[in-house]
């Protein structure tokens, strides 16, 4: 029904729905020049960094430690907190054994005590009887990890079991954001910011505010989020806490409607189903087979793996547990450290960047091409069963549909196939022997850019 409002009329229309109709068009117009095109999407800077380091730990440490428990109710008295030979570097020299790169340290878990001495509370290890309240765990583990060249990040649990203020969710976000400045400040450059929200459920926090606290100290920390709290995240949660990430991973994820690159981290303890230290308990300890597995469904698909660590009441990480990282980091250079690609024949310079072992320089198809072809011959048949391959990813993930194939009585044969490469790809496959192999980009949404195409033999390795 036209009202006296609409007025004069254009095109037949009345003034006001002529204003609607142009408005209207105006927004599908700009929503076209800004609809998002998940092949046209980048990683940030940092989380092309962040992509490289490949495996990380969480390290949990608190009174559950001293008391038996994953998830402390917030009553322990901060008097059992006492380590009596608290040392963080066995940690890291344990982590660097296996190949970790940066870890997460556990400041506060869900039970609100704080494993430094923050100014919000007294429920810290200022009350402690460890070194008399005046020490600094989270200082120290900082500390150790940059000894040993490891980046360092924190998890501050949202959820508190503790603190009073919990139930009143604008206060608590003062005093979660007053923690957070202090963690932030005074502990260097953060790699990585836990946010996890398990035993949040239905609490409201105001998260967009808590991020620019920290994003205001930390610019370039990357912010993981699980499901519940994806809208803030750098980096994305597997979904799991076995260490397994579903193939096949692409980079960039929609979340209501918006694209963004969301790289994934899968979480997983050293111990199964442990995260805290418990007594009895090495014979969970996962077994080297089992982690090998883990680290090719994770790392080997493109994702990061993180392991989960747990110092004793000594404040040492267990002799068995440090003999484990030490095997598996063994373990994957034994699998991982002789690639055949690099003993070649001549090829061309171009494709010599994706055969030279080294990730930092890379092989770049023809520019415009959808598909391609990376050749590697050998001057005498040679024996394989399981291949690497890397996708230089700051131009996007454009690989799409790609085959590992050999040459067998002059026909091209593949023995692995996929559409996801990313970051990194692991394929295994029955042992064949050749002469020429190659990796068939079948199909990628721009030019394929690869900066390693790698060859190993298991059954060598293992001699
Ligand atoms: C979970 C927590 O509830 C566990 O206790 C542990 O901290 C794990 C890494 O994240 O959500």
């Amino acid at each position: 029904m036209q009202t006296a409002a609409d007025g004069v009329t254009l095109f037949g229309m009345p003034r006001l729905r002529h204003m609607r109709y142009a408005l209207s068009v105006l927004l599908i117009v700009l929503g076209q020049m800004c609809a998002q095109n998940a092949v046209d999407l980048k990683p940030s800077p940092q989380q092309v960094e962040w992509q490289d380091l490949e495996m990380g730990a969480i390290i949990h440490f608190g009174p559950n430690t001293f008391l038996d428990r994953e998830w402390g109710d917030g009553t322990a008295d901060p008097k059992v907190f006492n380590p009596t030979q608290f040392d963080p570097e066995q940690w890291m020299r344990a982590l660097q054994s296996a190949g970790i790169r940066y870890v997460i340290f556990v400041a506060k878990h869900h039970d609100g005590f704080c494993l430094w001495p923050t100014q919000q509370t007294d429920y810290s290890v200022k009350s402690s009887p460890w070194e008399h309240g005046q020490s600094d765990v989270v200082r120290r583990a900082e500390e150790a990890a940059r000894k040993y060249g490891l980046k360092f990040g924190v998890y501050l649990s949202p959820w508190d079991r503790h603190e009073p203020r919990y139930n009143n969710p604008p206060e608590y976000d003062q005093y979660y954001a007053a923690e957070l400045d202090e963690l932030a400040q005074g502990y260097g450059e953060l790699e990585e910011f836990w946010l996890d929200g398990a035993g949040s459920a239905g609490h409201v926090y105001n998260f967009p505010r808590i991020v620019e606290e920290l994003r205001t100290y930390q610019p370039n920390t990357l912010v993981f989020a699980d499901v519940a709290l994806f809208d803030y995240g750098d980096i994305r949660w597997a979904g799991n806490e076995d260490g397994v990430i579903p193939y096949e991973n692409w980079n960039v994820i929609d979340r209501h409607g918006f694209l963004r690159w969301r790289p994934v981290e899968a979480d997983t303890p050293l111990r199964k189903n442990h995260w805290f230290w418990h007594p009895n308990d090495e014979s969970s300890l996962k077994s080297v087979p089992e982690l090998i597995s883990i680290y090719e469904q994770s790392v080997g698909r493109g994702g990061q793996l993180m392991l989960g660590i747990a110092p004793d009441r000594r404040g040492l990480l267990p002799e068995a547990d440090v003999q484990r990282l030490r095997e598996f980091g063994a373990a994957v250079r034994q699998r991982y450290g002789n690639n055949l690609a690099m003993k070649h024949t001549a090829s061309t310079p171009e494709a010599e960047l994706a055969l030279d072992g080294n990730p930092d320089t890379f092989w770049s198809a023809p520019t415009g091409s959808h598909h391609a072809v990376l050749e590697v011959s050998f001057d005498r048949p040679t024996t394989f069963d399981h291949t690497l391959i890397m996708e230089w990813l700051n131009a996007g993930q454009h690989v799409q549909k790609y085959a590992v194939e050999i040459l067998q009585g002059g026909k091209w044969i593949a023995v692995a196939e996929g559409h996801a490469i990313g970051h990194k790809r692991m394929d295994s496959f029955a042992q064949v022997t050749a002469s020429r192999v190659r990796l068939n980009i079948l199909s990628s949404s721009a030019e394929a850019h690869i900066r390693e195409f790698q060859i190993f033999d298991s059954k060598a390795a293992a001699h």
